[in-house]
């Protein structure tokens, strides 16, 4: 393959984060106890992939851009596994290029482990660069500067010096380019510092969703994490696998190695008249994510949303709660790729047709033409927030919150008509 080579390009692994989507009391019970213990070892898992990748695909090394360990003071557990793993890679020579992130900065403790020399941590007071050596010859040089401390505010970006033409360059760095929302704006930096500073590949890391920033003679690509750790961190992670052809033409592919997969499942319950007719709608949606994911296990979000007759009996907590506890018992297995219903949230609203029922001459009929008039009469919206204030004064938290804004009062007051309908007994069942 003469002087061709390839590499991936992983970040944000968050080694031994905990993770969000199971609840203490779940957890107590024993239960439940494989899949507490294998979310809980979700980030190794996923290492172990990324390693098998590596060593799979025969690349020449593994790029690290920050956020190794979820915390500075990173525990001794996730060090003891990192350097197992970094092991493997050194066993096929495969060298691995760390910079550190906001979230393992240089400031925090760090047990005294001898690392393989194949493994090299860029250093955080300047730019340094690495060759890349393949029979006898350089083939790539990697750049990279790690972080002293989290809060970094400074332009990283601007202190790489622009690299010669010869070999193939790589950046490495931890920021949030072009102050992407969501994320702490930590080295931050515009795209047009990047692609304009003669580098191939900018290999970034802090936004956990893969991300390709620009492909045109630079590349600038985030990989995303790794693993999903919460529900902010749905679908595929992994890393991007990166072949150089000789004459320097790049090919990136996006390769997952995540283990447990968010998932949100977002149903409607129009038509749904009977427990079973909903029962059987959950168990297909949830089927057909166990079938588009296979050899995966899974963490869900539910959402009820809608109107429709089941309303009512899901407002009732010990109702939902059976509900909830038979899907989680029934798709806890196979041990593997367990799907775990994290939790089962409801948008619902009564079933009713309120235009008739606001036209007739019944208790309800009176009722929504109170509610229509309150939205269109400034008098009565007047009396309806001088009630509120009420609220806002003596409660604790009262000081705290702003007076509802006229879209938030329109949004109160739907509420109060569905809430007010399903106590009047707005609907059978
Ligand atoms: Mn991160």
């Amino acid at each position: 393959m003469g002087k061709g080579f390839s590499f991936i390009h992983a970040a944000d692994l968050h080694l031994d984060s905990p993770f969000r989507g199971i609840s203490q009391e779940v957890s107590e019970t024993g239960e439940y106890r494989h899949i507490v213990e294998r979310l809980r070892d979700c980030t190794f898992i996923a290492l172990k992939r990324l390693v098998d990748l590596c060593l799979q695909e025969r690349v020449d090394f593994l790029l690290l851009a920050g956020d190794v360990y979820d915390l500075s003071n990173r525990s001794l557990r996730a060090q003891l596994r990192f350097r197992e793993e970094t092991r493997r890679l050194a066993e096929m020579g495969i060298q691995v290029f760390i910079v550190t992130g906001n979230h393992d900065s240089s400031d925090g403790w760090r047990a005294d482990l001898e690392f393989p020399e194949t493994v090299h941590v860029f250093s955080d007071r300047e730019v340094e660069s690495r060759p890349v050596i393949r029979q006898g010859q350089e083939v790539a040089r990697v750049y990279g500067i790690s972080y002293p401390r989290a809060a970094v505010t400074e332009n990283l970006a601007l202190l790489f010096p622009r690299p010669p033409r010869e070999p193939f360059s790589i950046a490495m760095l931890h920021a949030n380019v072009g102050s992407i929302e969501g994320y702490d704006n930590y080295a931050p930096c515009r795209l047009d510092d990047l692609i304009g500073s003669g580098y191939d590949y900018w290999a970034l890391g802090h936004i956990h969703s893969h991300t390709v920033l620009h492909t045109e003679f630079t590349r600038v690509i985030y990989p995303g994490c790794h693993q999903g750790r919460s529900v902010r961190e749905m679908g595929a992670k992994g890393c991007v696998l990166v072949r150089v052809a000789e004459d320097r033409s790049l090919e990136c592919e996006f390769m997952p190695t995540d283990n447990v997969r968010w998932h949100f499942i977002d149903l409607p319950i129009a038509g749904l008249g009977t427990d079973t007719a909903l029962l059987n709608a959950l168990e297909d949606r949830l089927w057909g994510l166990k079938q588009n994911n296979p050899r995966l296990a899974g963490v869900v979000r539910v959402q009820l949303n809608g109107r429709g007759p089941l309303h009512k009996r899901l407002m009732n907590n010990s109702y939902r709660t059976d509900l909830l506890q038979q899907l989680r018992s029934r798709y806890s297995t196979p041990v593997e790729d367990f799907v775990w219903i994290e939790s089962l949230n409801l948008n619902v609203q009564p079933e009713i047709d309120k235009e008739s029922v606001r036209q007739s001459q019944t208790l309800l009929g009176d009722f929504l033409r109170l509610s229509r008039q309150a939205a269109l009469d400034p008098d009565l919206m007047r009396q309806l927030k001088a009630g509120m204030q009420a609220l806002h004064q003596n409660h604790p938290l009262g000081r705290y919150l702003d007076e509802p804004s006229g879209e938030e009062m329109e949004r109160l007051l739907a509420e109060a008509e569905d809430l007010g309908l399903d106590l009047l007994g707005g609907e059978d069942g």
